[in-house]
């Protein structure tokens, strides 16, 4: 595989047409592509760097209020505006959200009940999450966060084997291939990675798959968000890198970790595309993302969209959040609720009655119901199970650690049956 050094405007203009994107990677050359690619901003009428900046302001179609805003007034510029969605897709998207909030609720309370041993609630960011999972077609792979269960739920794992990971079992609950949904990491950063690879996989067996990979705004800071952009620009892969910025890593507000513009800011020096977007407004996210999705998917390389939203509850259940922020912020984004602004919407625009919103409500509860009943089971826990699938073979040291617990194990075990055989 060869590299090649020439970057002059001449070259990264080179095959400038829709048919064949500029930059596009011949796969059986298994050549890198170098440089941005010139045909979207060329399709929209705009310069390349017009194109990689995301819009002067976040988008937003939807106000605080359920208020459709006038298209001069939803942050569009030339190459940036958007398309309204379908009244099918938001309807669909809305019963998401529904669902969504209710399987935060129920998680959290489960929490708190011990059958879970850790929540990271997306309370607040279920518009985002919903529409990380709706903007994909089938095939399509999306790598999630520890927060982004209700996505993964979306996206069409059982909501149970998708818990699986938090109640502490000592695996991910579900096989990332039966839906291309990775597991959820921990690992910050890990699963942007990942997604490169997978979508550099796709890239050359020749398939049309876009990868979706979602970030906080933290791990915008971690050095692998960086070798992953810079990766799948270079190599000019069809991946929307998805982050949430909720304002805070844990404690730390995003004031303390970038002084960036805008998150979205931060493609340009990779040379790929940025956008901003209110992301507690469902419908200006769907419109965003399936432009991104559609753009990765033609060919026109990676896209960043940074969704601006609020963490409502702590950083999880071991998190006091009081202790560094004011319940005045929270106050404020309170009234930014996605769930509410889209109710609002819908119900003024006549696309929501009583008959549905409870047919909605109904489904979320069977889902909650779900996640009580399958976490309410106790399922029988072997401790040497946390070797046994570490590597196919296990080393030395695993052995010996092996051995090691189940010698205290039975030690432990050995004083009850000596009192019960009293
Ligand atoms: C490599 C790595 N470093 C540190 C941590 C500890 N850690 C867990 S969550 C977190 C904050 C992440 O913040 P952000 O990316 O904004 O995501 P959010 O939790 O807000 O969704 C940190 C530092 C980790 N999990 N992995
Ligand atoms: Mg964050």
């Amino acid at each position: 595989m060869t590299l090649s050094t020439d970057r002059s405007p001449e070259h990264r203009q080179g095959t400038g047409s829709a048919a064949e994107p500029a930059g596009g990677m011949d796969a059986s050359e298994n050549e890198p592509a170098v440089g941005a690619d010139l045909d979207a901003p060329l399709r929209f009428g705009i310069t390349a760097e017009d194109y990689m900046l995301p819009a002067r302001q976040q988008i937003q179609m939807v106000e605080p209020t359920g208020l459709l805003k006038a298209t001069e007034a939803q942050g569009t510029q030339p190459g940036h505006e958007y398309q309204l969605p379908s009244t099918d897709v938001l309807l669909d998207a809305y019963r998401h959200l529904v669902v969504g909030r209710r399987v935060n609720d129920q998680n959290s309370a489960l929490v708190r009940q011990g059958r879970m041993a850790v929540y990271p609630s997306s309370h607040g960011q279920e518009a985002c999450q919903v529409a990380a999972a709706l903007c994909l077609s089938k095939g399509d792979w999306l790598f999630p966060t520890y927060r982004d269960s209700v996505a993964v739920m979306t996206k069409g794992v059982d909501p149970v084997q998708t818990m699986t990971l938090f109640r502490g079992d000592w695996h991910g609950g579900y096989n990332p291939a039966d839906h291309q949904v990775g597991i959820q990491c921990t690992p910050l950063t890990t699963q942007l990675l990942h997604a490169v690879g997978v979508a550099h996989a796709a890239k050359l067996r020749g398939e049309d798959t876009v990868v979706l990979a979602m970030c906080g705004d933290g791990a915008t800071s971690e050095g692998d968000f960086h070798e992953a952009l810079n990766f799948a620009a270079v190599f000019h892969l069809p991946v929307v890198f998805f982050v949430q910025n909720n304002q805070y890593a844990i404690s730390v507000p995003l004031a303390q970790q970038s002084v960036a513009p805008s998150l979205a800011h931060k493609a340009v020096g990779y040379g790929m595309a940025g956008e901003r977007v209110d992301g507690n407004d469902l419908v200006a996210l769907m419109a965003v993302l399936d432009r991104a999705v559609a753009l990765a998917r033609g060919g026109s390389g990676p896209l960043l969209v940074e969704a601006h939203t609020y963490r409502m509850q702590a950083h999880t259940n071991a998190d006091d959040a009081t202790r560094y922020r004011q319940d005045s912020e929270v106050a404020e984004w309170l009234d930014k609720d996605p769930l509410k602004r889209m109710r609002t919407y819908l119900q003024a625009q006549g696309l929501l009655d009583d008959a549905a919103e409870s047919r909605i409500a109904e489904e979320a509860e069977a889902v909650a119901s779900q996640l009580r009943t399958g976490l309410g089971e106790d399922v029988p826990v072997d401790p040497q199970d946390l070797f046994r699938y570490v590597f196919s073979a296990p080393t030395t040291q695993l052995k010996e650690q092996a051995a090691m617990l189940a010698d205290e194990l039975a030690r432990d075990a050995a004083p009850q049956e000596t009192e019960s055989a009293q």
